[in-house]
């Protein structure tokens, strides 16, 4: 009995790594500011249809109401009560989102910012989403917090700030750029969290992108996801847990390193796409060749607790982490290459980005309108996203998961999903090319020749429709076709100048 109960406990506790995906969907996409009402339809009429694993959303949560700059993207990683209403939707439609999404296999993970409240500038007759009454300054939300929730004590810097990333003390129990800090040793914040989370759980949500990881303890976060429920077996096997996946910014050389979260659930691997980026750009004399080991074997976390993504909410516009060399839609010929790098290879959890277009204002290194929100109506309330007839959206959403190329390799990852690495070819230089096992192969080049190559492509004979020129509809493919010969071989021809200098073939795609 005692055994019995001791392998449920690691049953229900060790399975956070786990993206809760249906069989066979091995990607999710962040649809960055988009409406609840928007993400429904689009789980019904694209990422279901395409092999999406699930969205990641922006926070569900009453956030403040910041009106100077006017309704920055960013106010909703400023909370001010666990209650479900935003720019993006109220409770109802909330709901709403999670069933139909849910009932075509495509799940909801929540950005959960469960670090801090609001900044403490956020006084009282400052507006918040839900219009519940808080006052930053006497720490009061209604949550309820008040001051005996918050680190105010516990910080050690003159300012009450983090002022060294080197002292983990501070980058924990001080404020980040503002925020009031969460006292989350306390049992009581650490259940009102939990109520939080575990609300979202029972209405059907798979998973949680906790904001702000490195700011909070280890151990203070295995708590909170030890009291989660499981997920709701409506659509969920019984005793499935929640996938956790952290935001803990390491690119090395601080004091808190990703490993110490790997006993909570997977954490997101920054490195991935400032590495990517400097190589795709040849920054730094890097090649595509050096590619060839790529995951752990350039110091990345293990495969198995790794987040993985190109660009994010914030290293798109200059904020977080990873620099220039980040790769973003608006290095849009780059992005395609470095997007379908991520996807064929079969390192880490894959996340693919889509966003919005803002008008860039670029001085001093720094972009002045790295704040601007989402397309929005005259009122201030968030466009909807409108499809036009080529499939791409209108009103400045880029939709880079709806770009051809991008769903093309998403659907490329499930086709050779648990398939190894394998059949690596490189030119020494920025022509490189791999297969996953028989079922998938990629060719990419980066160089400023043209690839004229017969490489061993493992996959079985006959004629395949490259997914990035085009696609198979039906029994025709509307862009290159490549042949595999009776020993797997296949000539690929691949111009420097291409609009899109890569070649993908799968199994699905086989004329
Ligand atoms: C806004 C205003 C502030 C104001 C505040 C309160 O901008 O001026 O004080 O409100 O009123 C987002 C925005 C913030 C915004 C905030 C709240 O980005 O601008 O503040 O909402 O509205 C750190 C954290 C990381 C965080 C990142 C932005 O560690 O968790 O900063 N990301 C998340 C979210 C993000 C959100 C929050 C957290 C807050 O994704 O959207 O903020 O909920 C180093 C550290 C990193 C640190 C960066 C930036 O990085 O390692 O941990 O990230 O600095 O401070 C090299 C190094 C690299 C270093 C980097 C930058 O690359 O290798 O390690 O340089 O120095």
């Amino acid at each position: 009995m005692k055994l019995l109960l001791l392998l449920v406990t690691i049953g229900l506790c060790s399975a956070q790594y786990n993206p809760n995906t249906q069989s066979g969907r091995t990607s999710i996409v962040h649809l960055f500011e988009w409406k609840w009402v928007d993400i429904a339809a689009e789980c019904e009429r694209y990422l279901g249809p395409n092999g999406f694993g699930g969205v990641q959303i922006s926070p569900p949560n009453e956030n403040i109401v910041v009106t100077n700059p006017y309704r920055p993207w960013w106010e909703r990683y400023q909370p001010i009560s666990y209650k479900l209403c935003t720019r993006s939707g109220n409770e109802q439609q909330f709901r709403d989102m999670v069933t139909r999404c849910n009932n075509v296999g495509v799940y909801i993970y929540v950005d959960a910012i469960i670090n801090h409240m609001c900044g403490s500038g956020g006084g009282a007759g400052t507006h918040s989403t839900c219009g519940s009454y808080f006052n930053a300054g006497s720490r009061d939300f209604p949550v309820p917090y008040s001051g005996l929730d918050f680190n105010d004590g516990k910080c050690r810097t003159g300012s009450g700030e983090i002022e060294n990333y080197g002292d983990a003390n501070q980058v924990r129990n001080c404020r980040l750029v503002g925020l009031l800090d969460l006292a989350m040793e306390k049992d009581y914040v650490r259940g009102k969290i939990a109520e939080y989370m575990n609300n979202l759980i029972n209405i059907g949500v798979a998973g949680f992108r906790l904001d702000a990881a490195k700011h909070m303890w280890p151990g203070d976060l295995k708590a909170i996801s030890d009291r989660l429920n499981n997920l709701n077996t409506k659509w969920f096997p019984a005793g499935a847990r929640p996938f956790i996946f952290q935001e803990v910014i390491d690119l090395g050389g601080e004091a808190i390193s990703a490993n110490e979260y790997f006993g909570v659930g997977r954490v997101t691997e920054f490195k991935y796409g400032a590495k990517l980026g400097g190589v795709i750009r040849k920054w730094n004399g890097e090649k595509m060749a050096y590619l060839r080991n790529w995951g752990e074997g350039w110091g990345f976390m293990p495969n198995d607790r790794a987040l993985v993504f190109v660009d994010n909410h914030d290293n798109q516009r200059g904020h977080g982490a990873g620099g220039a060399s980040i790769l973003t839609f608006w290095d849009a010929r780059l992005y395609k290459m470095g997007v379908g790098f991520m996807l064929a290879h079969p390192y880490g959890f894959t996340r693919v980005m889509s966003s919005y277009r803002w008008s860039r204002n670029i001085s001093n290194g720094k972009d002045q309108n790295d704040w601007i929100g989402p397309p929005t109506n005259s009122d201030g309330s968030i466009k909807s996203v409108p499809i036009n007839a080529d499939a791409t959206c209108g009103d400045n959403w880029v939709c880079e998961h709806r770009w051809r190329q991008i769903k093309n390799m998403v659907i490329f990852r499930n086709v050779v999903n648990g398939q190894p690495f394998s059949n690596w070819w490189d030119n020494g230089s920025n022509q490189v090319a791999f297969g996953r096992g028989n079922k998938g192969f990629i060719v990419f080049n980066n160089d400023d020749r043209n690839v004229d190559v017969t490489l061993n492509t493992g996959l079985p004979p006959g004629t395949y429709c490259d997914v990035i020129s085009g696609q198979k509809e039906d029994t025709i493919c509307s862009g290159k076709e490549i042949t595999v010969n009776n020993d797997r071989t296949a000539h690929f021809q691949i111009s420097n100048t291409a609009e899109d200098p890569f070649v993908a073939i799968h199994v699905n795609a086989k004329l």
